[in-house]
């Protein structure tokens, strides 16, 4: 077995980050229509995560925002003329596809993708399948972008495959690595995938949400884990429990959290509880580990008040003395029923010993948590190596962008101002600057 370590590459929010409402079914962003954002801030609160991981010693990265506006989607709906013309003509007939085309969205990185690192994968490479993300219009481009990222930064082919998204059609609703968690002994180990879905097309009878749409079906989960060439023995499919769905529970990610073997989840996460964890002792079991659940009771904390806070869209991270970090919002503090849970979790002699916190209110607004920023590479040192060093977290990079971000980002950000054509020009020209920055030219294409 080779050592690994776990990269988190986090979202860099871009200039245009904006409150639309535009994801049915998350109740942070329906909740927070049209208020005013501030992208500066977002994208500061953001940095300032990645910064203080990388001065602890996790290894850190950055994945760069999407070109916006799209205007190819502008131009696909039927919007001609200037750009400028289709700004406004946009913003005059269908406002709601204008703020698709800005959302900044991709900020949320553990959509970008599934990854299973080269520990798992028939042919011992890094494979990522970019997210489709077809239930939501404003994010159902994103993969284009994505796959282009990604083949940038991992592109050395002896290591890295990075698929195309899956055909982006219902029945192959993909939402990344949200809806994905790898248990295993170490980052380095051979490890157990757990995939969890919400909707399988092909089986009406099996469950499914009445009010809000499940975004992940169990058909795109069996894709992916067949294009990275994943054991059977060590693939769990997990289907979510639809009635939290139905609460807001948008994504797995937002119920549940695993790291190393330990599975940190909320009691109602599943259909059925008991039959996914006896899978996934099972499929532990291959691999000489054994599962540790941290279960979450709903008398403890209901689940009204895990997607409030996002206790569980948190970070677990392994730090040097092996026990584990739980990287959470502010949120979980102002909330009771979790800032109690948390105080007797972290002092109860169990693995996760300390609480690191963070401002991500920006972010939080709409629906996203620390975990929602990160998208998790675990990389043996040939493959951290082999991939591009200039997205690795530092103080010199740090310093960088937030000098970039102060110059280029606005700090206030309401409906109408997604028509001034000079918001365009300015996410243009922050782009560009930010391609030097990172040393990635010819990242966007900003014809
Ligand atoms: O897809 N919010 C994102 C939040 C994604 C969170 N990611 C994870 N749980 N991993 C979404 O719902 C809101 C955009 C707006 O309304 O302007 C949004 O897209």
């Amino acid at each position: 077995m080779q050592s690994a370590r776990e990269f988190n590459f986090d979202g860099l929010v871009g200039p245009s980050h904006n409150y639309a409402g535009l994801s049915f079914g998350n109740v942070a962003s329906f909740n927070n229509v049209k208020s005013v954002s501030n992208p500066r801030q977002a994208a500061l609160q953001g940095l300032a995560k990645m910064q203080a991981l990388a001065a602890r010693g996790f290894a850190q990265a950055v994945l760069p925002p999407h070109a916006r506006p799209n205007f190819q989607l502008l131009r696909g709906v039927g919007f001609g003329g200037t750009d400028a013309d289709v700004l406004a003509r946009a913003y005059r007939d269908a406002p709601v596809i204008l703020a698709c085309a800005y959302s900044a969205a991709p900020m949320w990185t553990a959509n970008a993708a599934t990854v299973s690192p080269s520990a798992d994968t028939l042919d011992a490479r890094v494979h990522f399948t970019p997210a489709n993300l077809n239930n939501k219009l404003h994010r159902a481009r994103e993969h284009v972008q994505a796959t282009r990222i990604l083949r940038a930064i991992f592109h050395d082919q002896r290591c890295f495959a990075v698929h195309e998204a899956l055909p982006s059609t219902p029945a192959l609703g993909d939402e990344g690595a949200a809806n994905h968690t790898r248990l295993a002994a170490s980052h380095g180990a051979a490890g157990v995938e757990l995939f969890v879905y919400g909707r399988v097309e092909f089986d009406p009878s099996a469950p499914a949400p009445r009010k809000y749409p499940a975004r992940q079906t169990l058909e795109a989960s069996q894709a992916v884990a067949r294009l990275h060439g994943l054991a059977g023995a060590r693939t769990v499919f997990a289907a979510q429990n639809p009635q939290v769905i139905d609460q807001g529970v948008f994504h797995n990610d937002v119920i549940a959290v695993g790291n190393g073997n330990l599975l940190f989840y909320h009691e109602q996460a599943f259909s059925d509880e008991a039959a996914v964890l006896d899978q996934l002792r099972t499929a532990l079991a291959e691999v000489g580990s054994a599962l540790l659940p941290v279960r979450v009771d709903t008398q403890m904390v209901p689940v009204a008040d895990a997607v409030g806070s996002y206790l569980f869209n948190s970070q677990l991270l392994t730090k040097a003395d092996g026990a584990m970090a739980l990287v959470v919002p502010h949120e979980c503090h102002e909330n009771q029923a979790v800032a109690r849970y948390l105080e007797e979790l972290v002092g109860s002699g169990g693995p996760i010993d300390e609480l690191i916190e963070f401002d991500l209110r920006q972010s939080m607004r709409n629906g996203g948590g620390p975990a929602c920023l990160r998208l998790r590479v675990a990389l043996t040192a040939t493959e951290s190596a082999a991939m591009h060093q200039g997205v690795i977290m530092t103080d010199a990079l740090y310093a960088q962008l937030v000098a970039w971000v102060q110059k280029y980002y606005r700090d206030r950000l309401e409906p109408k101002d997604l028509a001034d054509p000079h918001l365009a020009l300015e996410c243009q020209a922050a782009l560009e600057a930010l391609t030097h920055i990172l040393g990635l030219p010819g990242l966007y294409d900003l014809s």
